[in-house]
């Protein structure tokens, strides 16, 4: 959301409410695509019952803004153990004794009447929780988080496709330049003032790079095809040790829901068998294939404080932007978020959510693979809830930047920061490279 300093509180109220209509119309639109079977079964164990995302929705909905913020009697509460993400693995949660569709349905719908009776009754002032709509934009982000997960149990799915969506827009404009120099020296990474911003994101500090190269463009199908052809997967010496440990145990030839036919690699998509597009971005590739394939370019990935520095650092006035391209809200121009279509745009699409360095496509797209673990920044404080960022801190999790084609807008930010285990690969995950710069190669 826009910085809400210029905002009266209807006016925050009115933006609560749009955002929570649209997660809402998301979150339908993904549970109601496919049948009642398809909601209760565990289509991966990587993954819950879509149906089980759709009431942990609700009651991390109910828990936040009805109990706590509203200070209402609960709707359910006999059910919170169910669908607290700490009490039962992924795995586990087809077996438990979950609510039925019909009944998960109309308690979102239960919860979410309610919310809106609290939105118009709550001052937006005197508690932090609540301060600029702050719980209501947490829950926002949740619940869109979830739809993210649940798009991608979509894809994980086998049977009809069911999901629709135009392919993206492809760029007239040629390809830019393929790496620009970042200026070594510090910038302001995180935030202390965007509304919504998680508690992982702040505060707002200064950090240092050394100059390095970054690509203009995420790393294309057909690139990685050649590190495939080049016998990539075969060759330890791309791959760190626990890297090339999981590529053995986990037998990994190439990217996840790609297969090698006669007449090529073609890929299943939301259930549609195709050739392999080159010119996309990759998408589906663990932290570990991504640093192989670095490793083989003869490049690097870049950390998380290169990757925000790349995104947000504006020469020109030495201050750090809310978003690559400006201070404005992504539009249909600047990026590939939301749902919108259902893969990435070509690479070198979406010129005008450039970064002032020119790096295109940071926002949407794909997730980014960073070479950097998930820690607090220097002044982190948990907020409201350990369980967000604090309790996942030291543990093995490798950073994700920018966002991918199944990312809201309103679940992203310049200074959004997301994590997963490096062996992922059902995420909407890629990469792009970066160098150190040579002494020669810096003014
Ligand atoms: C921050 C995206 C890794 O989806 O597991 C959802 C967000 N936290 N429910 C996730 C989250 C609690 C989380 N990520
Ligand atoms: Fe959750």
């Amino acid at each position: 959301m826009t910085t809400t300093e210029n905002l009266t509180a209807e006016q925050v109220r009115e933006r609560v409410a749009e955002q929570l209509r649209r997660s809402r119309a998301r979150s339908t639109a993904l549970t109601d695509a496919v049948d009642e079977d398809d909601l209760v079964r565990q289509h991966s164990r990587l993954m819950s019952p879509l149906v089980w995302d759709l009431a942990h929705i609700g009651n991390q909905e109910e828990l936040w803004l009805v109990r706590d913020v509203g200070g209402r009697d609960p709707v359910r509460s006999d059910i919170d153990e169910l669908y607290d993400a700490f009490q039962h693995a992924r795995a586990d949660r087809p077996a438990l004794p979950l609510l039925k569709p019909r009944e998960a349905r109309t308690y979102v719908r239960e919860v979410r009447e309610k919310v809106f009776d609290v939105l118009e009754r709550t001052p937006l002032e005197g508690r932090r929780l609540v301060q600029d709509g702050f719980a209501f934009g947490m829950i926002v982000q949740h619940e869109q988080q979830h739809d993210e997960t649940m798009l991608a149990t979509h894809q994980l799915r086998t049977g009809t496709p069911v999901l629709h969506a135009e392919d993206p827009p492809r760029a007239a404009e040629p390809l830019p330049a393929r790496e620009v120099l970042v200026p070594g020296g510090e910038f302001t990474m995180g935030t202390s003032t965007e509304p919504w911003a998680l508690d992982n994101e702040r505060p707002a500090h200064a950090a240092h790079v050394d100059a390095f190269f970054i690509d203009t463009v995420p790393v294309s199908n057909g690139e990685y095809l050649a590190f495939i052809d080049a016998g990539g997967y075969d060759d330890p010496r791309w791959w760190s040790e626990v890297g090339w440990a999981h590529r053995q145990g986990a037998n990994l030839v190439a990217p996840r829901f790609w297969e090698r036919g006669p007449a090529g690699w073609h890929r299943t998509r939301f259930g549609v068998v195709e050739q392999v597009p080159l010119d996309e971005p990759v998408v589906h590739v663990c932290f570990h294939e991504a640093q192989a394939y670095a490793n083989w370019a003869g490049k690097r990935l870049p950390t998380e404080v290169e990757w925000e520095k790349a995104a947000r650092f504006d020469p020109a006035t030495g201050r750090s932007r809310r978003w690559p391209w400006g201070d404005e809200d992504p539009g249909p121009e600047h990026a590939n978020l939301g749902q919108r279509h259902l893969r990435p745009a070509p690479v070198g699409s979406y010129p005008a959510g450039a970064s002032a360095l020119g790096v295109r496509q940071l926002m949407g797209d794909v997730w980014e693979w960073c070479d950097s673990d998930l820690r607090p920044y220097p002044g982190f404080a948990a907020f409201p809830y350990r369980e967000y960022s604090e309790v996942f801190f030291g543990g093995d999790y490798k950073m994700l930047r920018g966002g991918s084609f199944g990312t809201d807008a309103s679940a992203v930010r310049g200074t959004f920061r997301n994590w997963d285990h490096p062996i992922r690969r059902q995420i909407f995950a890629g990469f792009r490279l970066a160098r150190d710069a040579r002494p020669d190669e810096v003014r």
